[in-house]
Formats: C-alpha cells, sequence, structure tokens
C-alpha cells in the first residue's frame, strides 16, 4: 500500500548513553529540541513531518486526522443513496462531484496522516474493525430529497465552521489541506441551501420536507462539534498545541448564530424551543442537548452504525480489484522503465 515513506526520528526513545559526558550531550540536544519544538508552537510556525516533534503531538493529529478522513469517506454513504433518486439531471450531476469531493478530502487527509507515519492501510483497518471513530452526524438516515438539502445546508455547514480554523492548525500538512477542503465545502454548502431554498419556496408538501428534514437533522448537527467543553478530554492540550483553534462549545454557538437567520430566510423552524437571542451575550441561548443520544451514537448505537460500517466494509472489499490492477499496472511501468534505462 501506498506511503510516503518519511523517515521518522525515534528521538523519544534515545540511544543509552555509553558515558557521562555523552549523557550530557544527549540531555543538552532534547533540551534543544523540545525547545525549538515549543518556540515553533508559540511563534505559529508550522510544524512539519521532518520536524522533532513530542509522541503525544504526534498521536494527537493521527487521531484526529484519521477520524476526520473517516467521517469524509463514511460520509459519503449517506448522500450516495440518494444519486439514483436525485429529481433532476442537473441535482444529480451536483450531488455525484458533491460526493467525488468528499472522497478527495478522505484522500487529502489520509495522505496527512501518512506524513505522521501510519499507513492509508493501517487507518482503513482501524476503520473496518470498528476500532477506529467517524463523525456521529453519518449514523443518521437520509430518508428523503429534502435530507440532501439538510446535510449540505447544515453538515457542510457545520463542518467549514469547525474547519476554518483548523487551516491555521500548527501541523503544515493538515493546516494546507484543509485549506482546499474549506473550499469545496462552501460549493457543498450553498448547494444544500440551494436545494432548501427550491422546497421552501415550493409546494405545501415540498415545504413540509423540508421542515421535516430541519427537524431531524438540527439536534445530531449540533452535536456533532463534540462534547461540551468541559467534557472534552483533548481540547486543553489540542489548544495548547494549536491543533485546535477554537473549544467545540464556542464553535457551536457560532454555528447556531450564522444558521438562526438562513431558516428564518427558508421560512423553516428550528426545533428549539428554548432558543432565543440573547442581547447580553449578543448570542443565541439554545436548549439543552441529549448527550446521552451523544455518545450512544458514538459508541455505536445509533440508527445506522452498523449499516454504515457494513456498506464501507463491503466497497473496500468490492474494490479489490481496482486497488490490485494499480499496483499491476505501476509494477509494469517500473520494469519498462527499468528496462528502458539498462
Ligand atoms: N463524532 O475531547 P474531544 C464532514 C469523540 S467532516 C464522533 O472533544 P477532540 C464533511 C472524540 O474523537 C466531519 N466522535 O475530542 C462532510 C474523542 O474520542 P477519542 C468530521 C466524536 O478530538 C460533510 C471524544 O469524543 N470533522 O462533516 C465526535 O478534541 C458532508 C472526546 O471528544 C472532523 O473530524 C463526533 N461528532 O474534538 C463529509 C473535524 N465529537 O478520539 C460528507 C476534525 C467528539 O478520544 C458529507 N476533528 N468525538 O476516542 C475535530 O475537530 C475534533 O476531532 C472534534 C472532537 C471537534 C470532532
Amino acid at each position: 500500500m501506498y506511503t510516503q515513506a518519511i523517515d521518522l526520528p525515534d528521538n523519544d526513545r534515545p540511544d543509552e548513553p555509553k558515558s557521562l559526558e555523552a549523557a550530557k550531550t544527549a540531555a543538552a540536544a532534547n533540551a534543544a529540541r523540545d525547545r525549538a519544538f515549543e518556540a515553533a508552537i508559540a511563534n505559529d510556525r508550522k510544524i512539519e513531518p521532518q520536524d522533532w516533534m513530542p509522541e503525544a503531538y504526534r498521536r494527537t493529529l493521527v487521531r484526529q486526522i484519521s477520524q476526520h478522513a473517516h467521517s469524509e469517506v463514511v460520509g459519503m454513504l449517506p448522500e450516495g443513496n440518494w444519486v439514483t433518486r436525485a429529481p433532476s439531471l442537473k441535482r444529480k450531476a451536483i450531488l455525484l462531484a458533491k460526493i467525488q469531493d468528499e472522497g478527495g478530502h478522505g484522500l487529502y487527509l489520509y495522505s496527512a496522516a501518512e506524513t505522521l507515519g501510519t499507513s492509508r492501510a493501517q487507518m482503513l483497518d482501524a476503520l473496518h474493525s470498528g476500532k477506529a471513530k467517524y463523525s456521529s452526524i453519518f449514523n443518521y438516515p437520509a430518508l428523503t430529497w429534502a435530507d440532501m438539502g439538510a446535510i449540505g445546508w447544515l453538515v457542510d455547514g457545520a463542518a467549514i465552521m469547525n474547519q476554518v480554523p483548523l487551516c491555521r492548525c500548527s501541523y503544515g500538512p493538515y493546516a494546507r489541506a484543509m485549506i482546499r477542503i474549506c473550499k469545496e465545502e462552501s460549493f457543498h454548502q450553498r448547494q444544500g441551501y440551494d436545494i432548501m431554498l427550491s422546497l421552501a419556496r415550493g409546494t405545501q408538501a415540498q415545504k413540509a420536507m423540508a421542515q421535516d428534514a430541519l427537524n431531524r437533522w438540527w439536534w445530531p448537527v449540533v452535536m456533532m462539534f463534540g462534547p461540551s467543553d468541559k467534557d472534552s478530554v483533548h481540547s486543553g492540550q489540542s489548544m495548547a498545541w494549536g491543533i485546535k483553534r477554537i473549544t467545540n462549545d464556542d464553535l457551536r454557538q457560532k454555528f447556531i448564530d450564522a444558521t438562526i437567520p438562513q431558516a428564518e430566510l427558508l421560512g423553516l423552524t428550528v426545533p428549539d424551543p428554548d432558543l432565543k437571542w440573547n442581547e447580553e451575550r449578543g448570542h443565541y441561548d439554545h436548549g439543552e442537548i441529549d448527550w446521552s443520544e451523544f455518545w450512544a451514537v458514538v459508541n455505536g448505537d445509533g440508527p445506522c452504525n452498523r449499516e454504515r460500517l457494513k456498506a464501507r466494509v463491503a466497497a473496500h472489499e468490492n474494490g479489490g480489484w481496482v486497488r490490485e490492477a494499480a499496483l499491476a499496472h505501476a509494477r509494469k511501468q517500473a520494469e519498462r522503465a527499468q528496462r528502458a534505462a539498462a
């Protein structure tokens, strides 16, 4: 399987120094190495794959990037179900392009994680065996065409809110992948809103379908930002390292504040009776989030967890012949190049 074959220094387990002098030199080198990392973080300089980094920083990035990549790939499934049922050729072409973009995002992200020494095959094994996480949102069913609108508008909208700050992530390859991803997500969000707008301005039945989609997707989307700050185990360290720039609750608030006027323009009602503008805070107050539902979905008990994993594993197995053919082609090309050079 493809890897970027980068030599990663194993500096967290240096060789036993042979003498006191050597031990002192090694300690000084380690201190300089730690200082260089800390200074890069403090001065907002990017950490690159060749740079020394603490093992915990590397592991945190692999955890987040692989979870993110898996979300993009599993995220193709709810929309994939609607390609053959799109209401017009134009909508079908747009939906296809959007889904292909999500597959591309997965690839950029797997490549970014590979620069940290984890192969795509390892990450996919973890996904397919149920060990790796992907976003809770993709364990909900897409029941009507309006769900294509709600996913683009709300799910991609939430993804952009979360991902724009990741363009400033301290790890270079992740930050750079996010720049292109955010541009594409912005098109996805607009196409979703355009579907919602057509339905909201359509017949009574179409408007009801749009409202029903908003009713079903609103709370799962609000949960997408992760546990509240007091329960977020990783936020503190990830913020200190400049991996995350804004906390889960602050991003959730920004998303709600930006989305309510969009719902009003559609003439749709957000299904939260406690939602109201708080003049003093300059933000919307919102109702209680059902965290028991969130954790059930994260831990494998959502409406579609089993179905999604089964579909993903089947897609991987059915695509085996493509990977074999690509490898055979690459082998032949290498042999030809070798013969030509001889
Ligand atoms: N679902 O301590 P924290 C998209 C886990 S892309 C499942 O707050 P952290 C595009 C978390 O992993 C959507 N698990 O963790 C698209 C951790 O468990 P662990 C994906 C969740 O990492 C649109 C535990 O809870 N985007 O939608 C979720 O600091 C349409 C404790 O949480 C990204 O992944 C969740 N919602 O913050 C595609 C963005 N939330 O790992 C197709 C990058 C939390 O210890 C169609 N990721 N957990 O086992 C992030 O920004 C962060 O990882 C967070 C979580 C904010 C998701």
